[in-house]
């Protein structure tokens, strides 16, 4: 897909275009980085809801937001004062989930549904090393068998959800823990591969230091 980011004269807010769409951007507010305050920040649920507008090729207006000192018009829009928020029919709507629910009602095509039993991977980042592994080598011997993408030959939207989740986890427990996912998970390797290079995934990464900047609290303490 033929998309770019364009800076606009409010120099914390960015248009992106997508070849296929003659609409109007759709608005979206998206935490900025901690160490470049005008670039994209390394929000994972923020990542998903980008992916998904570049899956579906719709065109998207970036506004950053310094989570650490929210602005007024922020606090309006997203009473929580959480990222992503976007626009859509003129109502501001926050949550990654609800987001990307709505905007695959919106914009069926191409369909990015993900069939329900194939939704219910755990989140990886969650408890000890021993039930990271446990899921991690579940996961590895599911794509083996039904891959390359969690719904077979096709992204869908459950992996545009993982994808950012086992960017943060690759970054933040290879800084902090040295840790690497082993070897033996080829399969969970090859998939991270695979999501990580895509055209979009890199457009919308969060920056590395911004990653391990956004685990320094959480992981020191
Ligand atoms: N369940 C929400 C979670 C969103 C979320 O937690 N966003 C974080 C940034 S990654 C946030 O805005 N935190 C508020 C803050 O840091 O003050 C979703 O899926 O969108």
């Amino acid at each position: 897909m033929a998309a770019s980011f364009v800076p606009r004269s409010d120099s914390r807010c960015f248009s992106v275009r997508a070849s296929s769409s003659g609409d109007e951007p759709l608005e979206v507010c998206v935490k900025a980085s901690i160490n470049y305050p005008d670039k994209l920040g390394d929000c994972p649920f923020t990542q998903r809801v980008l992916l998904t507008l570049e899956a579906k090729q719709l065109p998207y207006h970036i506004k950053v937001v310094d989570l650490a000192n929210k602005p007024e018009w922020f606090l309006e829009i997203s009473p929580e004062g959480k990222v992503p928020v976007i626009k859509l029919e003129e109502k501001w709507v926050a949550d990654s989930d609800v987001i990307t629910q709505s905007l695959e009602e919106k914009y069926p095509n191409p369909s990015l549904v993900t069939p329900p039993e194939k939704k219910t991977s755990k989140d990886p980042t969650d408890g000890t090393e021993q039930a990271l592994l446990a899921e991690l080598t579940s996961f590895n011997d599911y794509i083996k068998d039904n891959g390359p993408f969690i719904n077979g030959e096709r992204v869908s939207a459950v992996d545009l959800s993982l994808g950012p989740k086992l960017y943060h986890l690759q970054i933040a427990l290879g800084h902090y823990k040295g840790w690497s996912i082993p070897e033996s998970l080829s399969y969970v390797k090859d998939y991270m591969k695979r999501i990580f290079s895509m055209d979009s995934f890199i457009k919308t990464q969060a920056l590395k230091e911004d990653v391990i900047a956004g685990w320094k609290s959480k992981v020191t303490g």
